[in-house]
C-alpha cells in the first residue's frame, strides 16, 4: 500500500493550485455576485489541458488518469466550486463516455473540441418528474427513418443554457422497459431545442438551466453505443461524475478549513486569539480529520478506476456520501468560527455556505448514496458491476 503521491501528479496539483490561486479565486466573488460565467477561465482551463486526463492522447487528451482528473477538480474547486463542475460538462459526463461507447467517428467529431472547452457540453438526465427515480424520465427519441425524432424536457442541466452540445437520455420504446432508454449525441444550435435558465441558491457563476426538445430531428450517427444501451451509459457516467463531485466537496471543504484556520490566528477576543478557544479547536479539528477521510475516500475510488475497475459503485458512493456531508459540516462550521465575517460579502465564507449545499443534492441525493450503500450491505443488492 503506497499513499504517497508521484511527483508527476503532485506536480500537476500544484500547477492546478497556481493557476486556481491566481486566475480563478481573487474573482470568484465577484463572478458569483454578477452572475458571470467565465467562459475564457474554461478555455484557459482546456488549454492547460485540465479535462483531458482521463482521454486518450488520439483524441487530444493526456492519459493521465482518474486520480490526476480528481486532483485537478479538487484544486479547481478550492478557488472555485461553480468552476469544478466543467469537469463534468466537459468531459466525465460528456467526452469520457463518448471515449467509453462511441464510434471513431462520433470520439473523432465530439471529443477534442469537449476536452479543450472549444465546444461546451452538458449531459441531460433529470427531468421535472424524474429526479432520483432516473427511469421515470418521460423524454423519447422515436425512431424515424434513418434518424429519430426528439420530444420532451430536461431540467437542472449543468451549462445547458450556453451549451453547445449534449449527452441526451430518452426513450426509443417506452413498452420495453430499461431495454428501451438510449443515450444520444445533440447538437444543441439544432432546430426545435430551446433552453430556459434556472434561479439557484449557490454555484452562482456556473449556470443551469432546463432544455426543452420540440420534434428535434437526430441524425442515425446521433445514437451513442446501440440502441437500449442508454441504461449502462448512464449508469456508468454516473460512477464518473460521482467522483468528480466528491472530489469537488473535498476542495471547497479544504477552502472552508484554510479560510478558519487564517482567522482563528488574526482574530482576536478576550485578549487571545480565538484559535485558542477550545470550541473553535473542537471545530477545526473535526473539519481536518472528515476532510482527510474524504479525500483518501475519492482518491481510493479514482485510484481504483486507474486499475481498470470502474464499475466501483459502492467506493464512488463512499466518497462522495462521505464529501457531501463533510462540506456541508466545513461550511457550517467555517461561518461559526467567522461570525458575522462569515455571513458577511467581505469573506468568501458566505459564497462556501451556499456552494456546499448542492453537494448534498447532485449526483444522487445523499439518500440516494446510503440507499445503493446500505442495499450493498444487506446483501439486497450489489453496488458494484
Ligand atoms: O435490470 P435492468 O435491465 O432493468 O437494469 C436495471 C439495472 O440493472 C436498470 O439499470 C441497471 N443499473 C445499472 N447498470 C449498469 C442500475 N445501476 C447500474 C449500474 N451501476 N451499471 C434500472 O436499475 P434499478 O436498480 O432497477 O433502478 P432503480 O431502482 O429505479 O434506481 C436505482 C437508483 C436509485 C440507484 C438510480 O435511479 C439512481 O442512481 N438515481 C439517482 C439519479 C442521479 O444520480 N441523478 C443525477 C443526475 S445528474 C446531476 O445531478 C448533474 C449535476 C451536475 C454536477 O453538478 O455535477
Amino acid at each position: 500500500m503506497d499513499f504517497s503521491l508521484s511527483e508527476e501528479l503532485q506536480a500537476m496539483k500544484e500547477l492546478a493550485r497556481g493557476f486556481t490561486e491566481e486566475n480563478i479565486a481573487p474573482f470568484a466573488d465577484k463572478w458569483d455576485a454578477e452572475h458571470h460565467f467565465p467562459r475564457e477561465v474554461m478555455e484557459q482551463m482546456g488549454e492547460l489541458g485540465f479535462f483531458g486526463c482521463t482521454i486518450k492522447e488520439e483524441y487530444g487528451g493526456a492519459d493521465f488518469g482518474y486520480l490526476a482528473q480528481m486532483l485537478l477538480c479538487e484544486e479547481v474547486a478550492r478557488g472555485s466550486s461553480s468552476l469544478r463542475v466543467a469537469f463534468n460538462t466537459q468531459c466525465l459526463g460528456t467526452a469520457l463516455s463518448i471515449q467509453r461507447h462511441g464510434t471513431e467517428e462520433q470520439k473523432k467529431k465530439w471529443i477534442p473540441d469537449l476536452i479543450a472547452a472549444k465546444s461546451l457540453g452538458c449531459f441531460a438526465i433529470s427531468e421535472p418528474n424524474a429526479g432520483s427515480d432516473t427511469m421515470s424520465m418521460k423524454t423519447t427519441a422515436i425512431p424515424d427513418g434513418d434518424g429519430y425524432i426528439l420530444n420532451g424536457s430536461k431540467t437542472w442541466i449543468s451549462l445547458a443554457p450556453v451549451a453547445d452540445m449534449a449527452l441526451v437520455y430518452a426513450y426509443h420504446d417506452k413498452e420495453i422497459g430499461s431495454k428501451g432508454l438510449s443515450a444520444f449525441l445533440v447538437d444543441m444550435h439544432s432546430d426545435g431545442v430551446s433552453t430556459g435558465d434556472l434561479e439557484k441558491l449557490g454555484t452562482l457563476h456556473f449556470p443551469t438551466g432546463e432544455i426543452f426538445f420540440e420534434d428535434v430531428r437526430l441524425p442515425g450517427d446521433a445514437l451513442l453505443g446501440k440502441l437500449g444501451d442508454g441504461v449502462k451509459i448512464l449508469f456508468s457516467s454516473l460512477n464518473q461524475t460521482r467522483i468528480s463531485c466528491a472530489a469537488g466537496g473535498v476542495g471547497l471543504a479544504q477552502a472552508c478549513l484554510d479560510t478558519a484556520v487564517k482567522y482563528c490566528n488574526e482574530r482576536e477576543q478576550f485578549g487571545q486569539l480565538v484559535g485558542k478557544f477550545q470550541m473553535n479547536q473542537e471545530l477545526i479539528a473535526k473539519m481536518a480529520a472528515e476532510i482527510e477521510g474524504a479525500r483518501w475516500l475519492t482518491y481510493r475510488a479514482a485510484w481504483q478506476k486507474d486499475q481498470g475497475t470502474l464499475g466501483n459503485v459502492l467506493e464512488t458512493c463512499y466518497a462522495k456520501y462521505s464529501a457531501a456531508e463533510t462540506v456541508v459540516r466545513a461550511a457550517h462550521s467555517a461561518m461559526k468560527i467567522l461570525g458575522s465575517y462569515g455571513y458577511s460579502t467581505e469573506y468568501p465564507v458566505a459564497r462556501f455556505y451556499r456552494d456546499a449545499a448542492v453537494y448534498q443534492i447532485v449526483e444522487g441525493t445523499v439518500n440516494i448514496q446510503k440507499m445503493i450503500i446500505a442495499q450493498d450491505q444487506l446483501g439486497y443488492r450489489k453496488a458494484n458491476r
